[in-house]
């Protein structure tokens, strides 16, 4: 979609460390990380929220949780434990509108979010 940052960095036009990326997904690591790991996951197409997520988004949702596992394991998160944060919609705290899942890990993380 014009104008979206996340698409500008699935087709490359926009510049990302990408981490890893397949026909449905691509991961890339965060600019302003809020922890020594701080991956997105995101589908190519562009789906502005996870309320636009629907049943047949099954295939796609299984991908970005395996995508998810894999990087965990990957970055020595497994056994450490980490978190998955989706933030949705203004008062969720969700700044760019193209569906998107944080993998935060690395450090002790506190508990309530703000
Ligand atoms: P949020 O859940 O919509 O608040 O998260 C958006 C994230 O996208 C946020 O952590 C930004 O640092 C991150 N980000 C990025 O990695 N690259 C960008 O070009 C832009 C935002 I704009």
């Amino acid at each position: 979609m014009a104008d979206c940052i996340f698409c500008g960095i699935v087709d490359g036009t926009i510049p990302s460390e990408k981490l890893y990326e397949d026909e449905m997904v691509v991961a890339f690591r965060d600019i302003h990380a809020q922890a020594p790991v701080h991956v997105l996951v995101i589908p190519k197409e562009h789906i502005p929220s996870i309320q636009e997520v629907e049943e047949e988004s099954g295939e796609l949702l299984a991908r970005i949780f395996s995508t998810i596992n894999r990087l965990a394991k990957e970055h020595g998160l497994a056994d450490r434990g980490y978190r998955i944060v989706n933030n949705c919609g203004e008062e969720g705290g969700q700044t760019v509108h193209h569906v998107h899942f944080h993998l935060l890990g690395g450090r002790s993380l506190t508990w309530p979010p703000g």
